[in-house]
């Protein structure tokens, strides 16, 4: 490895990812960490999946409005892994280059869940795609976010009701607690990169025990969390 290798590895940005069901709290968490790693001093971005950049964004309305469901799971995997490809060259690669943390609402565990565990799309061929779409940008850490599926539905339901429910939100909770029981098992598969979070509990006990995961995961790296 040069020289120039070694510095370029060294400013490299932290990649995390938020992952979980339905209305685990993930869009109000990771909004959350972004003020409170700001306020710490770290330079942060934040982005979601499907969607992100402006390609992805497009992506995103044809997969969660249900145009693409015709097509089958299998390609509905694949606008996933573009969307993700997008987004990876466009927003996430660029940042982690430049020293910035990138904060992620969902990635490559969802579609391992949702496109594999519960839509049935064949593993080899959906980790061969992860593989290409991701060009590399893994993440560093991975928060699980995982509730009962009946307390997810509930909070989303209040949701819906200003929006209605996507393409994957209107299935069943036995389809819930099966996808749950899926990310779980990439946490137990994954224990460097993935933390679980008890999302069953006030908003601030979350907030806390994200921070906590945060904090270890700096601590393991020999980083100092609080820059300010
Ligand atoms: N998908 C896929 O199939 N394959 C892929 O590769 C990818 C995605 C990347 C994206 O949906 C859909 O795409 C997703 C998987 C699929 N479908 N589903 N389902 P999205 O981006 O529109 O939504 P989501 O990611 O599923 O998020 P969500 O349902 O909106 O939930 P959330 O972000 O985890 O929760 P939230 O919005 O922060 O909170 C929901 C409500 O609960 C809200 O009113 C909060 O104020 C409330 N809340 C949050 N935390 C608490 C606590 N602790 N107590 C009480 N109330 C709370």
């Amino acid at each position: 490895m040069s020289d120039t290798e070694v510095e370029t590895e060294s400013v490299r940005g932290h990649f995390i990812t938020f992952e979980g069901g339905e209305g685990a709290g993930k869009s109000t968490q990771i909004k959350r960490l972004a003020d409170h790693l700001e306020d710490l001093g770290h330079d942060v971005i934040l982005t979601r999946e499907p969607g992100g950049s402006p390609g992805a964004e497009a992506v995103r309305h044809v997969v969660l409005s249900g145009a693409a469901k015709r097509f089958g799971t299998d390609m509905e995997a694949v606008l996933f892994a573009a969307a993700r490809n997008d987004n990876v060259e466009q927003i996430i690669k660029p940042a982690l280059e430049n020293g910035t943390t990138v904060l992620c609402d969902r990635f490559m565990d969802s579609s391992r869940v949702y496109q594999g565990v519960s839509g049935g799309v064949d593993e080899k061929f959906l980790l061969a795609m992860e593989q290409a779409v991701t060009e590399g940008a893994r993440p560093d850490l991975t928060l699980i976010f995982d509730l009962p599926p009946e307390v997810g539905l509930q909070r989303a339901s209040v949701v819906w009701a200003e929006d209605g429910p996507d393409r994957f939100e209107s299935e069943d909770i036995e389809e819930q607690e099966k996808r749950r029981q899926g990310f779980l098992k990439i946490a137990r598969d994954e224990p460097d990169r993935c933390v679980v979070i008890d999302a069953n509990q006030s908003l601030t006990n979350v907030s806390k025990a994200v921070d906590a995961a945060l904090r270890q995961y700096f601590k393991q790296s020999g980083l100092d969390y609080n820059r300010g």
